[in-house]
């Protein structure tokens, strides 16, 4: 089970709106097919290590990292495949949340015969599968915030010199992060700042994260990375009403997608932003500040993971602060995290931490 949570996971950030599910075949103590949801979300894990285990399947036990799809959508159901294949028993983590699914599967599995165990290593997979779940049941997907700066918080000096604060160790592992998400965010501030390309460079991915921007009135510079790049890698500005009819029209004719959000408060209102992402499809987006955005994530309670990497640099009060201002009195209302990981990466920390239940 936990090889086939771990090929479920190669496909994280590849799969949206579809879970990225793995699939490992056992016969006689012998891996005889593995398999994981393809680019795309589809085929899906089950036929791909079918076919792998030919007649082999014959008897074999499957073990699949969510509950094989009941479902005839753009494939036919994996439970009728694995039923199909003569598969003996299935053993698989949690239900899966789709509601053309939620136990069905398991039912069929049931019904033809086959033994079906659950709830092995459930925790890994709610957290493997969590953008899927938020996004079936919440609409919204998972949100991964990265922050790197100095030991003081800071993500550049008082004249916006930020490269580098952490080393290339760290800057690897973000590209790697980026790369396990369906969409890599930041704020118009950072986009305009930093003139970032948010790409996953050195790692061979056959598909890029898309680039999300939110920017209220699409105030991402024209002539920067993404607009450069737009038709290569999809770039999505996320902007309040009535947008510059001309700005909105240079960005359409760049290949740029624009998503209108509802304003709260001068601001894209968080939620409404995630929810945006999620009737997108999104499930998991990674976002990479800049500090206003971070701020208004997290005093909006969005955030399901936080990830720091932090320097052993001081850089002072006159530097820009990793999170902005978040209006806050007490301590009470401060959102707080739990511990996950932590790990040295060369000279810099990270810190990974989740949302408390
Ligand atoms: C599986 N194995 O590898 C995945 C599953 O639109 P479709 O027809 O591709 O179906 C998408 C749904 O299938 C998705 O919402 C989820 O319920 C399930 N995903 N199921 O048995 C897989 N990726
Ligand atoms: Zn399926």
């Amino acid at each position: 089970m936990a090889l086939g949570l771990s090929l479920g996971r190669r496909g994280q950030g590849n799969t949206w709106p579809n879970p990225a599910v793995g699939c490992v075949i056992v016969r006689d103590g012998c891996i005889v097919g593995r398999g994981w949801t393809a680019p795309g979300g589809r085929p899906h894990a089950e036929p791909r290590a079918l076919q792998q285990a030919g007649d082999l399947a014959r008897g074999a036990t499957a073990y699949v990292s969510l509950e094989p799809c009941a479902h005839h959508g753009a494939t036919p159901p994996c439970a009728e495949a694995l039923i199909a294949a003569g598969v003996a028993r299935v053993v698989s983590p949690l239900a899966d949340s789709d509601p053309r699914v939620a136990g069905r599967g398991f039912a069929m599995l049931r019904e033809a015969g086959i033994e079906v165990t659950t709830g092995v290593l459930a925790e890994q997979a709610a957290r493997d599968h969590a953008g899927f779940f938020l996004r079936t049941e919440q609409g919204r997907p998972f949100l991964t915030l990265k922050l790197a700066s100095s030991f003081d918080g800071r993500i550049a000096t008082a004249t916006g010199e930020s490269k580098w604060i952490t080393g290339p160790q760290a800057r690897r592992w973000v590209h790697g992060l980026r790369a396990s998400h369906d969409a890599v965010m930041v704020g118009a501030g950072t986009a305009r700042a930093d003139d970032p390309s948010l790409t996953v460079r050195d790692f061979g991915v056959d598909r890029q994260p898309l680039r999300i921007v939110v920017s209220r009135r699409l105030d991402v510079p024209l002539m920067g990375n993404l607009a450069k790049t737009a038709r290569e890698v999809p770039v999505w500005i996320c902007h309040g009403p009535d947008p510059d009819p001309v700005l909105e029209r240079t960005w359409t004719d760049l290949g740029a997608t624009l998503i209108p959000c509802d304003v709260a408060r001068g601001q894209i209102d968080p939620g409404a932003l995630l929810r945006a992402l999620g009737d997108k499809g999104l499930t998991r987006v990674f976002c990479e500040g800049g500090g206003a955005l971070a701020a208004s994530l997290l005093s909006h309670d969005m955030v399901d993971e936080l990830i720091g990497f932090t320097a052993g640099l001081a850089i002072g009060a006159e530097g820009l602060p990793a999170i902005g201002a978040m209006g806050l009195e007490r301590l009470a209302d401060a959102p707080r995290f739990q511990l996950a990981e932590t790990r040295a990466l060369g000279p810099d920390i990270l810190h990974r931490w989740t949302r408390r239940a």
